[in-house]
């Protein structure tokens, strides 16, 4: 069987000089060569992989995703900066206050919860790039029910709410395509990044359409610090669809792959029609942002016990820092999956 790749060509534009973590000036993590190592590694073997750059910009339903006024946030700053120029917020809102301030350079803190997500003129425009790609690849499932489809895409999206950007993360990317296949069957999303997905969280809370399952590092330690603890089961309608389960820092592969089972459990026990993976690497040991105590070799078991699952898939890309072994990270995961 082929798996099929989309990427986002225009990945490359978004590319800060640097992001601000734990208050200092720090290489930027989420950089363009972690897209272009994972997809040189899938580039060796055309037999498996069938590669499809994706150009497009279009993002039909942004909206029924995120607010209008983020999308128009993201557009007036875009307009203002220049070539090289960045933009980090200084000032943040707190969740109470609803004022706008009409200044674009001062209006970042509103939307944005951390530090290390910059924005430069490109910035919108690669992220609206990844946002299509992953629509494109989730119409592929709805077409074809037997595909795998990989989105090799940055930037990353998992951290991204209705109305709010941070994590490195502008447009939740998995949202967006668990929107377009919620409206043909129900949706489960495993987000198996290191950090947990709360701006995917947020979007589906109150949803019974979509169910989000979450493993990742202890909240009260890794970020973001805010999200991911147990007792959020989701509200409403939504209530006992949303699963967070935690892990900790030494988490080795046995430890791992024994949660993943519980995941994989309550996914199987409600009735799913197609399953997203936001797909993070940054579990690896040797990861520079994350970091358990993984090995590369686990990934492949994990692909492996997912696909049992046997649900039609689409395989997100989100964190995996760790530029010498992010492709072979993702190459494992994706050959698991095949069987
Ligand atoms: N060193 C994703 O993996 N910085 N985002 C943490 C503490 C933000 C990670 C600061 C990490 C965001 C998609
Ligand atoms: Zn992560």
């Amino acid at each position: 069987m082929k798996i099929e790749v989309y990427f986002s060509v225009y990945h490359t534009l978004h590319n800060p000089p640097f992001e601000l973590s734990r208050g200092k000036q720090q290489e930027y993590f989420e950089n363009s060569q972690r897209l272009k190592n994972i997809l040189k590694i899938l580039e060796q073997d055309p037999e498996v992989f069938e590669i499809h750059p994706n150009f497009s910009t279009n993002v039909p339903d942004i909206k029924e995703v995120h607010s209008e006024k983020l999308l128009k946030f993201y557009a007036e700053i875009s307009k203002y900066l220049s070539d090289d120029d960045y933009h980090i917020p200084d000032t943040f809102a707190v969740p109470k206050i609803s004022l706008l301030p009409e200044d674009i350079t001062k209006r970042s803190g509103y939307f944005c919860f951390d530090s290390a997500t910059p924005i430069t003129r490109r910035t919108f425009s690669a992220s609206l790039n990844a946002a299509s790609t992953v629509v494109k690849a989730a119409r592929k499932i709805l077409t074809d029910k037997n595909k795998i489809v990989y989105a090799a895409v940055r930037p990353p999206g998992h951290h991204a709410g209705k109305d709010y950007f941070g994590g490195y993360c502008y447009l939740n990317n998995s949202a967006l395509g668990a929107h377009v296949l919620s409206k043909k069957g129900r949706v489960a999303i495993l987000d198996i990044d290191y950090h947990h997905g709360n701006g995917t969280q947020e979007i589906f809370y109150d949803s019974d359409r979509v169910f989000f399952v979450s493993l990742h590092a202890n909240p009260a330690y890794a970020f973001p610090y805010f999200w991911g603890y147990p007792e959020e089961i989701g509200e409403g309608p939504g209530e006992g669809w949303n699963l967070n389960i935690v892990l900790e820092d030494d988490a080795d592969n046995r430890a791992y792959l024994q949660k993943l089972g519980y995941a994989l459990d309550a996914i199987s026990k409600k009735d799913i029609d197609y399953l997203i993976i936001s797909l993070g690497v940054d579990t690896l040991f040797s990861d520079p942002v994350g970091g358990m105590m993984l090995t590369e070799h686990i990934f492949e078991e994990m692909g492996r016990e997912i696909s049992k699952l046997k649900l039609p898939t689409l395989i997100v890309q989100e964190g995996g820092y760790d530029l010498t072994q992010v492709g072979k990270c993702v190459l494992n995961f994706l050959t698991g999956f095949l069987g």
